[in-house]
């Protein structure tokens, strides 16, 4: 990526530091997070990087923001009475970081900072939140400001629901400024209780495979927020404070609008395939490694068919993927995200690989769709500074 590069051509000589904070995919627990439930996420190699500097000069309480995906002029943030509604587009996702810091008390310093990224946008792959976890690292670095990593991604969330008007869990904050190479980030979304999974598809002869299926897919847009206005109906009708705390089928059943049993029922599914998969990655001594792939591609196919029939999220483009990659191959796949638009996760055998990306190509070409995008899908490390 190319955000030093951007920084010189934009504001002149060298920045400060690059930071680089990833995007992220998820292997297990989709809408789960909002509900006090679990997920199981993990960063990829590719993010969003900032560069950036200190503003030398007056007026010192301001950012200055560009961004080579946005080609416009840069744009100018004051810092001073900064609060929800005055910047809007792109750089409300950086500007919110910067609000949500001082909101906190801590003073955050002037700077000029440039963007570039390698992570498809709107591909349901948290470009956004990759954006405020590389803005929150590089503004802390530069000011000096000792804001513990659990703190920061509070503080993005924080940004993402409040400034920016998204209302969003806490995974992908999570997932890019936690998340450890080689391993998924198991969360519990109500304690804030992390633990590192190990996670080597790899080494047992299989690979992740991300397919972009390039519908659009938004956190702004509406139906987000309704599922999640779903699930607190869901909980305030069975009288719990979240469906986390759904104990049984029992539970489910007493909801009688159809429509909130659904969305309940694939909460408390998903949350119970979360803690499968891990003890299936943990476990299971004695069971061949290519066992333990074939059983998570199992839970994978079932957690689509549930975000698809009870939840309600997925997209044709989605559907029509999983369906070619598991004919072509594949242990399981599934939409990712937030839905409505985005990505899917497949899990393969190695020797399946040019199948699967052949099957779904052949596929979207057959429906006129543009055709899909994809990538190798490398659990990585969490946000950090570059050595330039
Ligand atoms: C989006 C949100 F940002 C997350 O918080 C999560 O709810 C996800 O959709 C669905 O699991 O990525």
């Amino acid at each position: 990526m190319k955000s030093a590069e951007l920084f010189g051509e934009r504001f002149g000589g060298e920045p400060d530091g690059v930071w680089l904070a990833p995007g992220r995919a998820n292997l297990m627990g989709e809408h789960t997070d909002y509900n006090d439930g679990f997920v199981l996420p993990f960063a990829l190699r590719q993010g969003i990087t900032a560069a950036a500097a200190r503003r030398g000069g007056r007026p010192a309480r301001r950012l200055t923001l560009c961004s080579r995906q946005e080609p416009e002029a840069a744009v100018e943030v004051d810092l001073d009475g900064l609060e929800p509604g005055r910047v809007t587009g792109w750089a409300a996702y950086p500007a919110g970081v910067a609000w949500a810091l001082e909101a906190a008390g801590h003073r955050v310093p002037g700077a000029c900072i440039a963007i570039d990224s390698d992570l498809p946008t709107s591909a349901g792959l948290s470009s956004s939140a990759a954006l405020e976890c590389a803005t929150a690292l590089a503004l802390t670095d530069l000011g000096g400001l000792d804001v513990p990593r659990g703190d920061l991604v509070t503080l993005a969330r924080r940004a993402e629901n409040e400034f920016v008007g998204a209302p969003t869990g806490i995974m992908d904050q999570s997932a890019s400024l936690l998340c450890r190479a080689g391993h998924v980030l198991l969360l519990d979304c109500r304690s804030l209780e992390t633990s590192q999974v190990p996670f080597d598809p790899a080494a047992a002869g299989a690979g992740l495979l991300v397919v972009n299926t390039r519908a659009r897919h938004e956190l702004t847009d509406g139906e987000y927020g309704q599922r999640r206005a779903e699930c607190e109906e869901a909980a305030r009708r069975l009288g719990i404070s979240s469906l986390r705390d759904i104990t049984g089928v029992g539970d489910i059943a007493r909801l009688t609008d159809p429509v909130l049993r659904r969305r309940a029922r694939h909460v408390v599914t998903d949350n119970e395939r979360v803690l499968e998969v891990v003890a299936l990655l943990r476990s299971s001594p004695g069971v061949a490694a290519e066992e333990v792939y074939r059983q998570i591609g199992r839970l994978l196919a079932q957690a689509h068919v549930s975000l698809r029939d009870d939840f309600e999220v997925s997209w044709p483009q989605a559907d029509e993927a999983v369906e070619a990659a598991m004919a072509a191959g594949a242990y399981g796949a599934r939409m990712i995200g937030g839905g409505f638009g985005g990505s899917v996760l497949a899990l393969v055998p190695a020797a399946a690989a040019s199948a699967v990306r052949a099957a779904v190509t052949a596929a979207f070409a057959r429906h006129g769709w543009t055709a899909p995008e994809f990538l190798d899908a490398i659990p990585a490390d969490s946000a950090r500074r570059l050595v330039v």
